[in-house]
């Protein structure tokens, strides 16, 4: 049997050790601290003049759209619309660093692979496609067609097109996102796993169920026509910093704002608009009127306690429940059969907490509930969602200005990717759609999502692994599983920037194209190219690149996709009637292509050129149409399900720190947190701590415990924290590594990243 090199190496970063610096947690967010980070970051990495040019021109009107979130734009919009993390997130790109082909060519991948994620990341944009062949050490350069050739070779020699996986990550445009589904699908597979497996899954799921779309329901203007904003497991100081402005706004203009959260994170206390100087300068502005510290996994019962209320009070909206939603009685009568205190047990909140905050729900008008991770990666996350749609649906907030759902998007346009088409389960639509303008014949089999793709490569089902953009090895559950899976396979593709972990623990051969980023000028034979993406809000709009190209032999995503697929049609294995050469060419071409398999993207050359682009029909919000099977919006009943933690264990989340993006490590400070120069900490009520004797920094093991499977992983430092009791939080994507692969939440297959039941063990051997 063949050696595969990879085997030796890594599948996470390596432990740290030296403990964190602790400090105070800080109570105010952006400022003058956000300012002069995002100065050190443009200008350590970028250089002046670079800096200036790029902060210049994110966010605007032919101008590139920030990669940092999906956070849509204002319409007035101010001369530096940007946050500090989009900041850096440019930065990271802009980088005057370089991973060329003399940098591989220092380095095996097992010693790479030792390497902190951080400093890999550090190395710089890549220059050049790189090969890893079979029984090699060193990855090599090769030139694009040499690239192309081996995947289409691989491909070919597939004795079924569900041997191959297309993943995708949600930075991707829609042009290179609707090219990259044609591949799969013109292959024969609807094999395309996507980031928004692991992230909002959920929501698309509970949503599509209820109110007939899986997207939110609101616009940005809704904002400042709410009474009250509700903010549910969510960091937006870190992760969404351009949604505080709007939330500033809209207390200007008279809204109430709680957030419901284990952490009173930073974001959410005060905040200094940093593009605002009197707002610098003085004490910001009070973001949250109302913290709810909730217990992790506990906002299904929170929420099941304020329908409680508002129903057993006869504060719900009759007309609109009786006009435009079903199965509003069963749902009455389950929460009436829920108890108070299977509620507060549920959640960790008093009743009559519970009831003050209902009282002022009560009493307000229109009511905005946003949400991210903290509801999302749990094993009820859909059921959750489903709780808090008939919570909206009692009253009527749906559908009406200043009310809706809004599930906030992470990935700058992981919305858009999952519209044009990257979906495992796609809608008939799509699949009439490629039949009628390519002749493409809709694939046998529902395709594998994240999870199921760790499977199938395990399993031997899957053996070809193609990924655009992310990086699958980190940001997966189960790391030690999911390398296993990556070492299965005769080949992985990886069409990235920067390097990350995914690059060093591979197949059999190995392969990265490294492609254009989002600031980069993207010129093909017949001219220059824009691409467009779509906010979390479903606008979408053009993203221009003005920088110059961080190596003369990139190539842009859609035109890497269209090398691929032209190659595979030379091999007489894929569908002959794409013309792939023009596809990756002309973004207009695949833009009409859009506009003829997609609903509502007619005219799409000419609305993606204005100032702004255009917004995506949404019946539910557009004028309360729901297309679910009942033609109604659904209230969907479920049974109190939180997960339940042995005695003696802990809930763990896993989350951000300020200075990441997703699996990109920028530094080891959290500084909102109070928490610098280190990131393998597990965040811990003082309570918990004295009980078990441990004391600051002390050094800790972490088993996970799922059916009967244990998972260690060692050395973590202990840091007290305001979390509640039995609860613990740990950064992502180090502990990818103890949630288990068959921890998903049910219906949408979304790894359990936010309530992991693990024990804290004092460590047996120090470092
Ligand atoms: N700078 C930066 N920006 C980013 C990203 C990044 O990594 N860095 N990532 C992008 C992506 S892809 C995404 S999806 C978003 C993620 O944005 P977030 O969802 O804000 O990210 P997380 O850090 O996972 O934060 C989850 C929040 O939920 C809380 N939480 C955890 N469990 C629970 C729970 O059971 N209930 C409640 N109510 N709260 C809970 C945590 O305390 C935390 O505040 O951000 C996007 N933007
Ligand atoms: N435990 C735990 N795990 C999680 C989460 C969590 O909260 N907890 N969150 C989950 C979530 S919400 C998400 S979205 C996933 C993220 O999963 P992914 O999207 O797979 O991961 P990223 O870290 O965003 O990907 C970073 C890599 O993308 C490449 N890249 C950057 N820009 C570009 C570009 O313009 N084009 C291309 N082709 N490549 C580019 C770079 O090489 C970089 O190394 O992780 C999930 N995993
Ligand atoms: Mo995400």
């Amino acid at each position: 049997m063949r050696i595969n090199v990879t085997r030796g190496a890594l599948p996470t970063t390596p432990v740290e050790n030296s403990p964190p610096k602790i400090t105070k947690p800080k109570t105010v967010a952006a400022g003058i601290p956000a300012v002069y980070s995002t100065l050190k970051h443009g200008l350590k990495k970028m250089g002046t003049i670079s800096s200036i040019r790029n902060f210049n021109r994110v966010n605007k009107f032919n101008g590139f759209d920030c990669p940092g979130c999906a956070w849509p734009d204002p319409a007035s919009r101010s001369i530096a619309e940007f946050c500090e993390n989009g900041a850096k997130a440019i930065a990271d790109e802009s980088t005057k660093n370089r991973a060329n082909p003399d940098f591989w060519s220092k380095w095996t991948v097992k010693e790479l692979s030792e390497k902190p994620d951080f400093w890999l990341n550090n190395q710089g944009r890549i220059t050049h496609p790189m090969v890893l062949h079979e029984g090699e050490e060193k990855y090599q350069a090769i030139d694009w067609n040499g690239a192309f050739q081996i995947i289409a070779d691989k491909l070919a020699g597939l004795s079924n097109p569900d041997q191959a996986l297309f993943y995708t990550s949600g930075r991707t445009s829609n042009e290179a996102a609707f090219l990259w589904q044609l591949l799969a699908r013109s292959f024969g597979t609807n094999n395309l796993p996507d980031c928004s497996n692991m992230c909002h899954e959920s929501s698309g799921v509970a949503l599509n169920q209820s109110i007939g779309i899986g997207k939110g329901t609101v616009k940005l203007e809704d904002f400042s026509k709410s009474d009250l904003i509700i903010v549910i497991g969510q960091n937006p100081g870190t992760n969404h910093p351009r949604m505080l402005s709007t939330l500033r706004d809209a207390k200007l203009a008279g809204a109430s704002v709680i957030s419901i959260n284990p952490l009173v994170e930073a974001g959410m206390g005060r905040f200094k608009h940093p593009q605002k100087p009197l707002d610098i300068l003085g004490r910001g502005s009070k973001i949250a009127d109302e913290h709810l510290i909730v217990d992790v996994n506990g906002d299904q019962a929170l929420f099941r306690g304020f329908s409680k209320y508002l129903i057993s009070n006869k504060s719900i909206d009759e007309k609109f429940i009786q006009e435009f939603t079903t199965g509003f009685e069963e749902y009455s009568t389950i929460v009436e059969e829920t108890s108070w205190s299977q509620i507060e047990s549920n959640c960790g909140i008093d009743k009559d907490s519970i009831c003050r905050v209902a009282s002022y729900i009560a009493n307000s008008k229109s009511i905005i509930c946003c949400w991210a991770m903290g509801l999302t990666q749990h094993k009820n996350s859909v059921s959750t969602i489903q709780e808090i749609t008939n919570f909206c649906l009692l009253r009527g907030n749906i559908g009406r200005p200043g009310a809706g759902l809004c599930p906030v998007r992470g990935h700058s346009n992981v919305q858009g990717d999952r519209t044009v088409g990257i979906n495992h389960d796609p809608p008939q639509y799509l699949l009439d759609g490629l039949l009628r303008e390519f002749g493409v014949p809709a694939p046998e089999n529902i395709g594998s999502d994240a999870v199921e793709s760790v499977i199938d490569m395990i399993s031997g089902s899957a053996k070809v692994f193609l990924s655009m953009g992310g990086n699958f090895l980190s940001a997966m559950s189960d790391s030690v599983k999911t390398a296993e899976a990556l070492k299965h396979c005769e080949l992985t593709v990886q069409i990235s920037t920067k390097p990350n972990r995914s690059h060093l623990v591979t197949g059999k051969t190995a392969l990265i194209l490294p492609c254009l980023g989002r600031t980069e000028i993207d010129e093909s034979e017949i001219g220059l190219q824009f691409v467009t993406v779509e906010n979390s809000m479903g606008v979408v709009h053009s993203s221009v690149g003005h920088a110059r190209p961080a190596s003369h032999h990139l190539m842009s995503e859609t035109s890497i996709v269209a090398g691929i697929g032209h190659a595979l049609q030379m091999t007489g294995r894929g569908n002959e009637e794409i013309d792939w050469k023009s596809l990756g060419q002309d973004n207009d071409l695949v833009r009409s292509k859009i506009e003829k398999v997609i609903p509502g993207f007619n005219d799409f050359n000419i609305k993606c050129r204005v100032d702004g682009g255009f917004y995506l029909p949404n019946p539910p919000r557009d004028g309360r149409v729901f297309e679910t099977e009942t033609n109604k919006a659904n209230f969907i009943s479920s049974k109190l399900n939180s997960i339940s933690i042995s005695e003696g264990r802990y809930c763990m989340m896993t989350i951000r720190s300020h200075d990441q993006y997703n699996t990109t490590i920028y530094g080891l400070d959290d500084r909102y947190r109070g928490i610098s120069k280190g990131r393998r900490v597990v965040l811990m009520n003082i309570q918990d701590m004295e009980e078990e004797g441990f004391h600051e920094s002390e050094i800790v093991d972490i088993p996970s415990h799922f059916n009967g499977r244990i998972i260690k992983s060692q050395s973590w430092f202990v840091v007290p924290y305001d979390i509640p009791r039995r609860n613990v939080a740990t950064y992502f994507p180090e502990s990818n590594v103890l949630i288990p692969i068959e921890s998903v939440a049910e219906g949408s297959n979304t790894p359990t990243s936010k309530s992991v039941e693990v024990s804290i063990a004092k460590s047996s051997e120090l470092p």
